[in-house]
């Protein structure tokens, strides 16, 4: 039986990889930081903090800023598959927290390579990389070519990330792979990133628990896929024959702004702008109610404009095509945070 080993298991990603690790019969070993609330909601169900399942999911305690930990954990495990999802993973936070966005998405890639290189050489090994490497990008689309140009914390750190999985493969010939993936996103999306905020807060107004949505930068466009699709991605690049990095992407852009629209069209709200920049709003055609609001605390210093992935080798290499789309993307985010926010109320 094949042994992987998750960092992250417990984020959007790190869920939908268990699952899907097990589905193909692997014995998952997954690593969650100690924190004083539990909140596992995802991977309970699959480590059997249930007590009527059994386990299947092994937890460890563990941190990408504590080295030791980490080589201990590659130490006893020793497995076949490591996939490094664990992150400090906010953009617009990581400029309020550079240094740690550092040491985790950096440096902690490092100490996890350098355990592998000591204990485990043969193990495959996959880094979340990421389409914001591009940032301001020099052309569109973008693939596995175009230059990076990072302009955050987060994003200068995933580089050093990136870079050191490539040396790691190239000096020690280890298997180590990079996924440039685009954003992508599922009703389990962490709650400040923009889809689900305006997912869960349009859920919300709908039941008539919030009257507005609060909102940054609408203009910004992005590559939106869904993550079931990434993590087979992921898993896809090490089953080949030589490591590679791949960009994984839909190749459609769509704006911030398209995304509320969609949203408060399944709620069956018509929305016209009014007003520019900070003091937009958007207002529900039918009552005259202002329900979307700009606040500048959520624009960014730097923000990137829009970033679209080019998949063609990807999709020639792996086989790999995404299933689900923008429409449809924001069609089951609404209807799954409908169903969430009306059963917490
Ligand atoms: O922002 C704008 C914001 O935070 C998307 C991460 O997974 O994907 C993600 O990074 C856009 C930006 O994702 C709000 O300024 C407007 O232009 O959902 P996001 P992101 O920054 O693209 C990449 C590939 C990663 O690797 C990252 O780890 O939406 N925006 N208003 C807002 N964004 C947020 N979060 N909140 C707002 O209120």
């Amino acid at each position: 039986m094949k042994k992987a080993l998750i960092t992250g298991v417990n984020g959007q990603d790190g869920s939908y990889l268990a699952e899907w690790l097990l589905g193909k019969g692997y014995e998952v070993h997954g690593v969650v930081r100690r924190t004083s609330s539990f909140s596992r909601k995802y991977i309970d169900p699959l480590h059997g903090a249930n007590a009527d399942s059994p386990s299947k999911l092994e937890l460890h305690y563990g941190d990408m800023g504590d080295e030791k930990n980490l080589r201990k954990l590659v130490e006893k495990v020793r497995p076949d598959e490591v996939y490094n999802l664990a992150s400090q993973s906010h953009v617009g936070i990581s400029f309020d927290m550079p240094e740690y966005s550092t040491d985790v998405n950096a440096l902690g890639t490092l100490r996890l390579l350098d355990a592998i290189h000591d204990y485990c050489p043969e193990a495959r090994f996959y880094q979340a990389s990421t389409s914001e490497l591009f940032g301001c990008a020099d052309e569109s689309p973008q693939t596995e070519q175009t230059r990076f140009k990072p302009n955050s914390p987060y994003a200068v750190a995933k580089l050093y990330a990136y870079w050191m999985t490539v040396n790691y493969r190239q000096t020690y010939g280890m298997y180590a792979c990079n996924g440039i993936m685009f954003n992508h996103e599922s009703p389990r999306r962490g709650e400040n990133f923009v889809t689900r905020k305006i997912t869960q807060t349009v859920a919300r107004i709908a039941l008539g628990l919030d009257d507005h949505l609060s909102i940054g930068n609408m203009d910004a466009c992005r590559d939106w896929g869904y993550a079931p699709d990434y993590v087979r991605a992921m898993w896809l690049m090490l089953q080949q024959e030589e490591a590679d990095d791949f960009v994984v992407a839909t190749g459609e852009l769509h704006s911030v702004r398209e995304l509320i629209e969609k949203a408060f069209a399944h709620i069956s709200i018509q929305l016209e702008w009014d007003g520019e920049m900070a003091v937009e709003r958007g207002i529900d055609s039918a009552t005259g109610k202002t329900v979307v609001k700009v606040n500048s605390k959520y624009y960014r210093p730097i923000d990137i404009d829009s970033v679209l992935g080019d998949a063609s080798k990807a999709r020639k290499k792996l086989g790999w095509e995404p299933t689900v789309k923008f429409d449809q993307l924001v069609e089951l985010m609404m209807k799954a945070d409908m169903e969430v926010v009306a059963t917490a109320r």
